[in-house]
């Protein structure tokens, strides 16, 4: 048996996974074991459910084996040397301005770094961006303008060791579990570390705050110019730092004043509240994520929160500072080797002559670019108005996650030559390439991330590389020798792509830039296969550590920035047109477009199909009641989703999860409502605050269907998920289908000879038809003029063995209980029986019910909606009720 010390390729926790290969000769996905590794500093051991997982999303079926030219698959070497034709072409007749790249947050440092070597050295084109353009842009910029390098100055441990941790627009609970854990986990050792959660919803993560503040969307600059009004006049204020490491104050303060407090929404005792704690207590933790960046005013509410730490001296030390939280495993890997079309490489900036000269001789790249390239909206703008004509994609499903995503599909469709690399052919960008390259995928391939807290670690290989796919680093040195750069992209391995990488660091530390690893320019090839993980800095004198708590800044003269600031709301406002603010985000089990977590049952399982958050006010007055469906509109585009009736979301907002692709629904690809407004100073998009109406969607029938073969649906809504055993689907017709077994054998790829067991009642308009092969049930379609009410669970469930015969009743006998919707993931425990254990065995701790049902016990992930459940279902509320 051998084991594999890899690191999770989701979250920017960068949690340490061991991967194990038990004997056997079954397929490697039913061989490896995926365990948290406990000697990794992010996460101890633990690991959340996406992390757990993992060797359920590894399996070959949708994989992209070889490449295809125009969906036919080809050889490496045409396809190649089409690429590097064509791209030669397109710039030796429109320059080099006319080609682009658009990677990724999730590719790894060494091909980060061939890919930006490429662009900018030798194309000679600023033209690469990254989708850390729609995540993390805004906090490099705040970053910048506040230390003068984008650096994240804290560690983990500084969430331990705070008295207070306020998270600001950051569902950790669901988006960082692990961090999460380690949070909850010092808050009941120590029960006087205060949390407060700032989010216009009350999700998860709001579950052990001490204080949550629903502030209007858009409203955080206002809050924290409030924050630094009360520590001024509070006496605070760190006096002596500000005056020896800080400049900017006095504007800043003054702006603050001058910034009006009642926008946020809350009532004053709450910003009261807020104010004392922040004030009173010195070790303060304000995490961020994307509440934070992604707006329009993205790159403000970074600096604002960033002034009120500097403003008190609150960073650098144990248990201060505030923390960006990173989205994607290398999210900070890519922003240190220049993967962003504004930065060089290793925070060495574009703009400054002596940084390019210094990066031209290094590379030996004459002909390096001189200007920054377009950011990811503008990119696809350009492609749009056919001023780029040749573009690579690499890693990322842009035809999903860029704003205005219907723009986005038909600026690709109508670009003369797009390359993609993907792991699939299905997704949604991959199917408009014309050029397709299979990329090895997670435990194929071998390199390094960074983590949130500056942490490199090592991802390695413990599978081979199925069928004819390269890794990302590989064909793009490939293509550059092709371009006629052979000794630039000479590389035989990641292990020389880092030395280099390494080297080109030590010249940015001489420029006294943050980011220096030159320590690690001499590594051979065996002690790169042996990397532990390291935080950067790593230079002869000295490694990892705090930045800024000797008060030394990055800026010209040393002093963090600080900034004057006035709120401004979000670009586009709700009015009688488009009422409704809409948010959009993450669930816990499924990650972004779903290409990989969603070949797990078990993550499907939690919230399987794309929904929309609605407050119960608005869908009263909208005639919605649960489980309908609902029409989302803007100038933009449409989507469809299930209603979901909750006051976790503010009257006139509403959320919807950012996840659902064409591959898996009819309508729900949010980003396609979404408006590309962005923010001026980070061109990060605005994708929590856009605008939008909602409408019930008129359907006549709805369906709920089981199949083993996947579903070939034809309606004007589907979605469908895998099921243990097969797929689970919802539908809605606007009219009801004429004929319900045609309308099954077509949806089921069944013959016309294939005979239902069928249950009606057309009176009613209830139809539920049942396909058996044998005892084996082979497909199952619920039908009825209302949202189906049968028990999803328990129906899923038997795709997976003998069925039931009495199926069709959509609910299992009395017999067996019925689980219910999953809560935790790991053991498939269900709403019902955790309710159940609650009213019967009269459990009132999460640990109870863990010891009872093992729910919540191994990565507790659900331990907040165990915790929801408790409080909404105790004996004694339920004696009351
Ligand atoms: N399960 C899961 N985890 C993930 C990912 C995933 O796909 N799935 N993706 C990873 C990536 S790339 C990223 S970037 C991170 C993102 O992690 P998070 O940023 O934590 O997640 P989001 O759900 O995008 O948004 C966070 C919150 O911002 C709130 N918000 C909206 N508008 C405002 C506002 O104006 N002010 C404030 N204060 N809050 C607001 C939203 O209501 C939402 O709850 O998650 C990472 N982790
Ligand atoms: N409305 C809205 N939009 C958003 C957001 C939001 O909160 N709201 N969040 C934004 C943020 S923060 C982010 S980070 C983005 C994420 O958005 P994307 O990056 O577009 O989403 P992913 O699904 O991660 O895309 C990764 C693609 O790479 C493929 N892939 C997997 N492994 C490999 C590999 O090893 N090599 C190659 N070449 N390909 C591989 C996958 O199959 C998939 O197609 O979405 C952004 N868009
Ligand atoms: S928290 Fe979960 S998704 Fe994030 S790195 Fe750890 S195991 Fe992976
Ligand atoms: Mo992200």
């Amino acid at each position: 048996m051998t084991t594999v010390r890899t690191t999770c390729p989701y979250c920017g926790v960068g949690c340490g996974v061991k991967a194990q290969l038990l004997p056997g000769d079954g397929a490697p996905e039913d061989r490896i074991a995926i365990t948290g590794d406990p000697d990794h500093p992010a996460n101890l051991g633990r690991l959340c459910s996406k992390g757990s997982a993992l060797a359920e999303t590894i399996w070959l079926q949708d994989r992209l084996l070889a490449p295809k030219v125009n969906g036919v698959d080809t050889s490496w070497d045409s396809a190649l040397q089409l690429v590097a034709d064509r791209f030669n072409a397109v710039i030796d007749e429109h320059g080099p301005d006319a080609v682009a790249f658009y990677v990724s947050g999730q590719f790894l440092t060494e091909d980060y770094y061939v890919a930006n070597k490429l662009m900018k050295g030798f194309i000679g084109s600023g033209n690469i961006d990254t989708n850390s353009r729609l995540c993390m842009a805004s906090s490099v910029a705040g970053h910048k303008r506040a230390f003068g390098t984008d650096t994240v100055p804290g560690l983990y441990t500084d969430l331990e060791e705070a008295d207070l941790v306020v998270l600001v627009g950051s569902n950790l609970a669901w988006c960082h579990p692990v961090l999460y854990q380690r949070l909850v986990a010092a808050k009941t050792a120590r029960p006087d570390l205060k949390v407060v959660t700032v989010d216009p919803r009350r999700t998860a993560t709001a579950d052990i705050a001490d204080l949550h503040l629903g502030l209007t969307p858009g409203s955080d600059v206002a809050l924290f110019n409030g924050l630094l009004v009360h520590l001024h006049e509070q006496g605070a204020v760190d006096t002596g730092f500000v005056l020896d490491h800080v400049s900017g104050f006095d504007e800043a303060v003054t702006a603050a004043y001058g910034d009006d407090l009642s926008v946020t929404g809350l009532a004053p005792a709450e910003l009261e509240a807020f104010f004392r704690l922040w004030a009173g207590t010195r070790k303060v933790v304000t995490l961020y994520s994307q509440g934070v960046n992604q707006s329009s005013s993205g790159a403000d509410k970074v600096n604002a929160i960033l002034n009120c730490h500097l403003a008190t001296g609150r960073i650098g030390h144990p248990g201060t500072g505030p923390f960006s939280v990173t989205g994607q495993p290398n999210a900070m890997g890519g922003r240190e080797v220049g993967g962003l079309a504004n930065m060089l490489a290793c925070h060495l900036d574009i703009e400054d002559p002596a940084h390019r000269d210094a990066v031209r001789t290094f590379w030996d790249a004459p002909g390096l670019t001189e200007t920054a390239g377009l950011k990811a909206v503008d990119m696809f703008r350009a492609v749009a108005d056919g001023s780029i004509k040749a573009i690579w994609i690499a890693h990322t499903n842009p035809v999903v996650t860029l704003p205005e995503a219907d723009a986005v599909k038909a600026a690709l469709q109508a670009c003369d030559f797009v390359v993609v690399s993907d792991i699939t052919a299905r997704a949604d960008t991959a199917r408009l390439a014309d050029v397709l390259l299979p990329a090895s995928a997670w435990g194929e391939k071998d390199g390094t991330v960074t983590n949130s807290e500056r942490c490199i670690s090592r991802q390695r290989a413990f599978l081979p590389a199925p069928g004819d796919t390269r890794p990302d680093w590989a064909m793009m040195a490939e293509v550059g020798r092709r371009m006629g750069h052979a000794r630039a992209f000479d590389f035989a391995s990641p292990a020389e792509i880092f030395r280099e990488y390494a080297a080109l660091s030590g010249i940015a530390g001489r420029f006294g830039r943050d980011f220096d690893i030159s320590a690690l320019a001499g590594i051979t090839d065996t002690e790169y296969a042996d990397l532990q993980p390291v935080r950067w800095p790593v230079t002869g004198v000295r490694t990892g550590g705090r930045f800024f708590g000797d008060g030394a800044f990055f800026t010209p003269d040393g002093k963090g920035r600080m900034l004057a600031l006035q709120n401004r709301l979000p670009a586009a406002m709700p009015d009688a047109d488009f009422p409704f603010v809409l948010n959009t985000g993450r669930i816990r089990d499924q990650w972004h477009t779903m290409t990989r977590t969603a070949k797990s049952p078990r993550l499907s399982a939690h919230l399987a199909e794309p929904f929309l958050e609605i407050h119960p006010a608005d869908a009263g007055n909208l005639g919605l009641k649960p489980a309908d469906l609902a029409q989302v509109d803007s100038p933009h585009g449409r989507a469809i989703l299930r209603v979901r009736i909750t006051d976790s979301v503010q009257p006139g907002q509403v959320f919807a999860p950012m996840h659902w692709t064409g591959e898996n629904a009819s309508a729900a690809r949010i980003d396609a409502v979404v408006a590309a407004v962005t923010d001026p100073v980070s061109g990060q998009p605005e994708t929590k605050a856009a605008v939008a109406r909602v409408t019930k969607f008129q359907a006549q029938s709805f369906a709920f269907a089981l199949s083993v073969a996947e579903p070939a649906p034809d309606a004007p809504y589907w979605a469908r998920a895998r099921a243990r055993g097969g797929w689970r689907t919802e539908l809605a017709w606007a009219t009801p289908p004429a004929d319900w077994t045609e309308t099954a054998r077509a949806l089921f790829g069944l013959p016309d000879t294939a005979q239902p067991i069928t249950v009606s009642d057309p009176a009613r308009g209830i139809h539920r038809l049942a396909f058996f092969e044998g005892q084996k049930l082979v497909a199952a379609l619920f039908a009825g003029p209302e949202p189906v009410a049968v028990s999803r669970q328990y129906l899923a469930g038997q795709l997976d063995g003998a069925a039931d015969l009495g199926l069709l009743s959509g609910q299992p006998g009395a017999d067996r209980p019925d689980p219910g919707a999953i809560v935790c993931s790991c053991f498939e425990v269900g709403v019902n029986t955790i309710r159940s254990a609650i009213a019967e065995q009269g459990l009132v701790t999460v640990e109870a019910i863990g010891a009872a049902l093992r729910a919540g016990t191994n990565c507790g992930s659900c331990r907040p909606e165990i915790r929801a459940l408790i409080e909404a279902n105790a004996p004694n509320q339920m004696a009351a009720e």
